[in-house]
């Protein structure tokens, strides 16, 4: 049996469902990236607000590229999909009712998601579309002018590909239309991420009008967002629980994650916004510090743990805690590396710490090194870089955070420590492939992959000091292998 209204009546019992009449709630939000992570976030809070508020706060999900699937099975199911909970002491299920329309740019045409977003109760459109769709260059933030899915905008602006091309052209027809101009919220794992949106947004436009963008300038805000839930990929093994779970009704859109979540905006909304503080969302006048802290002491410990746990043969988060020397070189990464890089203020960090460290033992959570160490080159920057930097200008030691880097480097050079290949997936996977295969493995390696500026900027390639800390970390990983050189950062 298939979740879809008429069958939330034969779910298990103590699953939540969506008793708010859904017919009347509006489409004011559109969401690109209908992925893992924003269904078991974002939707997860305007579920509750409704539930509990009667907010009427819809969403029309879309799918720019990838997840054709997804959109097809939710249509299929009254779009409706639920949420698993995985507590160590058991799972709890919740069915999320705010979608009301749900598309796919490939799939209905990319003038339906235009038409969608030029819809005049459209306030919002928030975006989950990983580091990569921004199409920026991670290194400084900007719009990256090559990237190919620019270079196909600025040649056909109104058919555009990009989440930028798509943004742009959405709020030009909603210009010529005389109406309102919408929020662009994003809620991926970047720094300052509502800037880097306005960068990449603005920096489309004024390839294309000077006074297009001049008008977004003046009607658009791009408020930062902190994000947090881990939401592991979903397997078959997830479905098959999820459909126990729901007393063997069949949600082919379903999704598990851990228990918590963390939601921090910038109140800064042009056109309305749901009342997220009823449910826990931190709404405040600077994220950055929010965000900086996240990224740093979760993501970066998370990409640690991603590469070094990956090349010594631990296939999750959860299987890297098994080692003490792993949970070691992770506190001494967010506490000794991270946290002094940090300005928040009136957070106690090391409760923080300890809570990641409780969060990643959750062995419910399976959540696979290989899918975190995905996507390096995007996230590098924000998570190990920016804190390598603060240590040289402090001249203070950075020796996780090397063997962090020299980690990735290795893995992305693409063969594991028993001589296996690796399957690395990356937006730039071809330049590192060039790169690798130009290099001998060693301070050659090191020297080729530095040269990466999308990456590394052009100021940190010079810094012997630098260099030498990652050729020393990286000489030793290929040598002794990622255990030992983890057990040697942390016994000294
Ligand atoms: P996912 O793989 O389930 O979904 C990715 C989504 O991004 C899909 O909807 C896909 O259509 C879209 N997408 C991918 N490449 C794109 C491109 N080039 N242009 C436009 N759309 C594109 O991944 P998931 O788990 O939903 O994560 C997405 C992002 O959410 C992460 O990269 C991260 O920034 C953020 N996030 C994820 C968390 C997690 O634990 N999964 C937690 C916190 C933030
Ligand atoms: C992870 C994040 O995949 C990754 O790179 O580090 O998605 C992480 O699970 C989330 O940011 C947790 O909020």
């Amino acid at each position: 049996m298939k979740l879809s209204q008429e069958n939330l009546q034969y779910l298990a019992p103590g699953t939540i469902v969506p008793t708010y009449p859904r017919n009347q709630l509006k489409t004011r939000i559109v969401h690109l990236g209908f992925g893992a992570f924003h269904r078991a976030h974002q939707a997860v809070y305007a579920d509750q607000l409704a539930a509990q508020f009667g907010s009427d706060w819809g969403f029309c999900e879309v799918n720019l590229m990838g997840g054709e699937q997804q959109i097809t099975d939710l249509n299929a199911q009254d779009r409706l999909y639920s949420v698993a909970e995985m507590a160590p002491e058991g799972w709890s299920s919740r069915v999320v009712g705010v979608v009301r329309r749900a598309i796919h740019g490939e799939i209905d045409g990319i003038n339906t998601v235009l038409e969608a977003m030029a819809e005049p109760d459209i306030a919002i459109v928030s975006i989950t579309i990983t580091e990569k769709g921004y199409c920026h260059q991670p290194s400084t933030g900007k719009l990256e002018e090559n990237h190919p899915g620019i270079l196909h905008d600025i040649a056909h602006p109104q058919s555009p590909k990009s989440a930028p091309g798509v943004i742009v052209e959405a709020l030009r027809l909603r210009r010529e239309r005389q109406l309102p101009a919408f929020t662009v919220m994003s809620c991926d794992n970047m720094p300052d991420n509502g800037h880097v949106t306005r960068n990449v947004i603005l920096g489309l436009a004024k390839l294309q009008s000077e006074e297009l963008a001049q008008w977004i300038e003046d009607h658009v805000s791009f408020p930062s967002t902190m994000v947090d839930r881990i939401v592991p990929a979903v397997t078959p093994e997830t479905l098959d629980k999820i459909t126990q779970q729901l007393g063997g009704v069949h949600d082919s859109v379903g999704v598990a994650c851990e228990p918590f979540r963390q939601w921090v905006i910038e109140d800064n909304f042009v056109n309305g916004r749901p009342e997220w503080e009823k449910v826990g969302v931190e709404l405040v006048q600077e994220v950055l510090p929010f965000e900086e802290m996240k990224l740093r002491m979760l993501n970066g410990s998370h990409s640690f743990l991603a590469y070094l746990g990956y090349l010594a043969g631990y296939a999750h988060i959860n299987d890297c805690m098994h080692d003490d020397n792993y949970v070691a070189a992770a506190y001494h990464l967010m506490l000794n590396e991270q946290a002094p890089t940090l300005r928040t203020q009136g957070v106690d960090l090391v409760a923080y710490a300890d809570s990641l460290i409780e969060r990643y033992r959750n062995t419910a959570l399976k959540h696979r090194t290989w899918q975190i160490a995905m996507d390096g080159s995007q996230k590098l920057p924000q998570r190990m870089l920016d804190s390598v930097r603060y240590h040289l200008k402090h001249n203070s030691n950075f020796d996780c955070l090397a063997l962090g880097i020299a980690g990735w480097m290795r893995y992305v050079s693409g063969t594991d420590e028993q001589g296996y290949p690796i399957e690395v997936s990356d937006p730039l996977l071809a330049q590192l492939q060039a790169l690798v295969s130009a290099s001998q493995d060693g301070p050659e390696r090191v020297n080729a992959l530095l040269s990466l500026d999308l990456v590394f900027g052009n100021e940190l390639p010079k810094n012997q000091k630098f260099v030498d800390c990652i050729t020393q970390a990286y000489i030793h990983l290929i040598s002794y292998g990622a255990r030992q050189s983890v057990a040697k950062l942390v016994q000294g």
